[in-house]
């Protein structure tokens, strides 16, 4: 049992692959160009995405299908979403709604 335990310790973090994207001071601003970064961004399946707020305000990382929704990050906070099926999600801040990005899963 602890020979098992200690090969899925060995195991389970070489198969995470982890992604990190900023939400960028003055994402609020409807005129500044880039909100989340980077974006988009492809990744293979299993990769964990870690978003990180270092914006002053608050924002949220929203599927448009609903497949997963951060609810309300604050300021240095941050949301993480395991994606373990291809395709392609767009995403937005649910408040505002011009603040979008978009991750390709192969
Ligand atoms: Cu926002």
């Amino acid at each position: 049992m602890k020979i098992l335990l200690i090969l899925l310790a060995l195991i389970i973090p070489a198969n995470v692959f982890a992604e990190q994207i900023a939400i960028v001071p003055g994402s609020a601003n409807p005129t500044t160009t880039v909100f989340y970064s980077p974006s988009p961004v492809n990744v293979t399946i299993g990769t964990v995405v870690n978003w990180t707020n270092i914006d002053t305000t608050i924002h949220t990382v929203t599927n448009q299908t609903l497949g997963f929704d951060s609810n309300i990050i604050f300021p240095q906070k941050s949301f993480t979403h395991l994606f373990n099926q291809t395709g392609s999600y767009d995403y937005y801040c649910t408040l505002h709604p011009f603040m979008k990005g978009q991750i390709n899963v192969q």
